[in-house]
């Protein structure tokens, strides 16, 4: 792999000159560049180490108004060379590509004051401890910081040796290949789009992730159809693999109108051409805040959506976001990019994407702290196993190319216990004729599409296919175009062994003097309604209203404690909320439901024994857990 290395810093302080004093390449190579003698456009340079290997240089320019076309070059380096000049010292542009590098991650660097020749020493100290303290504040914080003159050559040999350490430190950390199956495949972000006579169509980038071979077939993302990497070049020789590092590939089967900067051509399936984004910002930004995205060499316009289910804070000083952009951008789980407001001269803000798709419809319900924080981890991890679990587990189904629709354990549960109880209440009703394929495959179907975001026919896909596995794992019993469930012993109810356990986390969960809100306490222990009116028809539970209720012996614990207060004085909301440690809503709630049923009676004082009170209290049980 070779790792390319990106100029930054002020305008003319020397980042084109140093580059030409290590390489002997000038990147300038457009006319009106020379002529200016400034950088325009991004150039490139490329260096033999001692070794025998090379490294690739992307110079950008410093003027304030081309940090486009430097974040163009910056979008796809491994380290930087951050060049100030030794008279100025550092300048606005400085400081804002180094910002712009520590929001895209870069964490390798070397710092080289240029132009010594202008200044005596103790100026040179000065400008270096400067330098120092700026690159403190960022990932490159301790990056070495030399010294050259290229008109008198001092330190050039010791900046091509710093280099060399500086590939191994970036060869050492993640590369910046995207994440998930595609790490083998090959990306090429294109930087340029020329026609060279006899040859057609050429474009230029960094190839990242596995290696290019002569004759692949890649995908322009955004773009349609496919073109062939007919020949490749590297440093301007023909080679038949090319990569990582920067390529040439004279392309085959493509239309120069539809190719141009910041189109990705790639065979990995995850790179998506996409105009949503979900990702984690490194600082929260307004809601609307109006942004232009840098994220490879593409750059586009878009919005912040941070309202409501968008606005998740994630740990450290993180924060998630969408981005809707105004043009589809190529993007993949893990890409870094940065944020630059339309307006104004803010704060640069910087990002990595998690999700190119992001949950729609009803399946946003599922987009949840929990699960955000579950997704960005995994993504920041680098880990694409983690990372594709999280993200199923985000939206509850997703269409997989090589598995078609794959469901959420949670949804899979709740829509096979559903489908299991539908056979027992048709059996108990029917007692003869088990319910048709059809009917249950179309009820499952449905209890699907309110749950998750699916169409129509891949929710009858799932549906299918969750039946066949419920019938491979022995829960229903397929008898021709009928299912029943397994005869066990006809005399007792059938069971379904993922309720039983819903049913009992359910019920664990509102064993307390102040249980959660039933129908959060239920989504939490994956527990349908079937199972909630099971649980209070066998009396495990009691339900006192739409959004409480107890576990039974939790109730009568309570319910025997209130009577004991009762017996003693004339019982006020406030005494029972405070023997119970819980609060007005929970005490009023159970002060009702026992004054409906005669246990005890309201007066102008407070409750007191009623009629049907017990003769003698049951002890009121010692631990509630989590009662005091
Ligand atoms: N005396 C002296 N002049 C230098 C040195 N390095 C560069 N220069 C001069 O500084 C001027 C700007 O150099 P460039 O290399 O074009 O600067 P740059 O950073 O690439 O500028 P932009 O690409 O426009 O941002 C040129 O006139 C160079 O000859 C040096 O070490 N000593
Ligand atoms: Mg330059």
């Amino acid at each position: 792999m070779t790792v390319v290395v990106g100029t930054a810093g002020h305008i003319d302080h020397g980042k084109t000159a140093l580059l030409r004093a290590l390489t002997g390449i000038d990147a300038d190579r457009l006319p009106e560049e020379r002529r200016r003698g400034m950088t325009i456009d991004v150039g490139y340079a490329h260096l033999a180490l001692p070794d025998g290997t090379e490294l690739d240089f992307v110079d950008v320019p410093g003027h304030d108004r081309l940090v486009g076309n430097m974040l163009v070059g910056a979008g796809e380096i491994d380290a930087v060379l951050l060049v100030v000049a030794a008279d100025d010292g550092p300048r606005a542009q400085t400081v804002e590509h180094l910002e712009l590098l520590d929001a895209l991650g870069l964490r390798q660097g070397i710092a080289v004051i240029t132009k010594i020749d202008l200044v005596d020493a103790a100026r040179l100290v000065e400008v270096r401890g400067a330098v120092e303290r700026l690159l403190g504040g960022t990932g490159l914080a301790g990056s070495p910081v030399l010294a050259v003159s290229v008109v008198d050559g001092r330190g050039i040999d010791a900046v091509r040796a710093a280099l060399v350490g500086l590939r191994d430190r970036a060869l050492g950390s993640p590369p910046a290949a995207p994440l998930g199956t595609g790490s083998a495949r090959s990306r090429l972000a294109i930087d340029r789009v020329f026609t060279v006579k006899g040859r057609g169509l050429v474009v230029t980038g960094t190839l990242r992730g596995g290696p290019l071979a002569r004759n692949a077939i890649l995908r322009p993302v955004p773009g349609d159809g496919e073109v062939r990497a007919r020949e490749l070049q590297v440093h301007g020789r023909a080679v038949e693999r090319a990569g990582p590092g920067r390529t040439a590939v004279n392309l085959a089967g493509a239309d120069a109108s539809e190719l141009h900067r910041g189109i990705v051509l790639t065979d990995d399936p995850d790179v998506s051409s996409t105009y949503r984004l979900l990702v984690r910002l490194t600082a929260p930004l307004p809601d609307r805040s109006r942004v232009r995205v840098h994220l490879g060499t593409a750059s586009e316009d878009g919005a912040i959506g941070r309202a409501g289910r968008d606005a998740v804070e994630l740990p450290g000083s993180g924060a998630m976001a969408i981005v809707r952009l105004v043009a589809p951008l190529g993007a993949a789980p893990g890409d870094r990019f940065v944020l630059r407001r339309a307006t104004g001269v803010d704060r640069v803000v910087g990002g990595i994407v998690l999700d190119v798709a992001p949950p729609r419809g009803i399946s946003r319900r599922r987009q949840t702290p929990a699960r955000v924080h579950r997704l960005a981890a995994a993504v920041e991890a680098r880990d694409a196993v983690a990372a594709a679990n999280a993200r199923l587990d985000l939206h509850g189904a997703l269409a997989d190319r090589s598995h078609g629709i794959v469901l959420a354990d949670d949804v899979a549960d709740v829509v096979a216990a559903d489908l299991v109880r539908a056979l027992v209440a048709d059996r108990t009703a029917t007692g003869e004729e088990p319910p048709g394929l059809a009917a249950v495959r179309s009820r499952a179907a449905g209890l699907l599409r309110r749950l998750v975001t699916l169409r129509r026919d891949d929710a009858g896909t799932a549906a299918s296919a969750l039946i066949e596995r419920l019938a491979a794992d022995g829960r229903v019993v397929r008898v021709g175009k009928r299912l029943r469930l397994p005869g066990t012993d006809p005399g007792l109810p059938p069971t379904d062994p993922a309720l039983d356990r819903a049913m009992d986390r359910l019920e664990r969960a509102l064993a307390m003097a102040g249980p959660p809100a039933l129908s959060d306490a239920a989504r939490t222990a994956g527990c349908p309604t079937v199972g909630i009116r099971e649980l209070e028809r066998s009396g495990r539970i009691v339900v006192l209203d739409r959004e409480l209720a107890y576990a039974a012996s939790t109730y009568r614990a309570l319910e025997a404690q209130a009577l004991d207060l009762a017996k003693r004085a004339p019982l006020t909301p406030a005494t029972l909320r405070d023997a119970t440690g819980t609060s007005r809503k929970y005490v009023i709630a159970i002060l009702a439901d026992l004054d409906r049923r005669g246990i005890l009676r309201r007066t102008e004082a407070g409750h007191v024994p009623g009629p049907r009170a017990p003769a003698v209290a049951e002890p009121a049980a010692a631990a509630i857990p989590g009662d005091r």
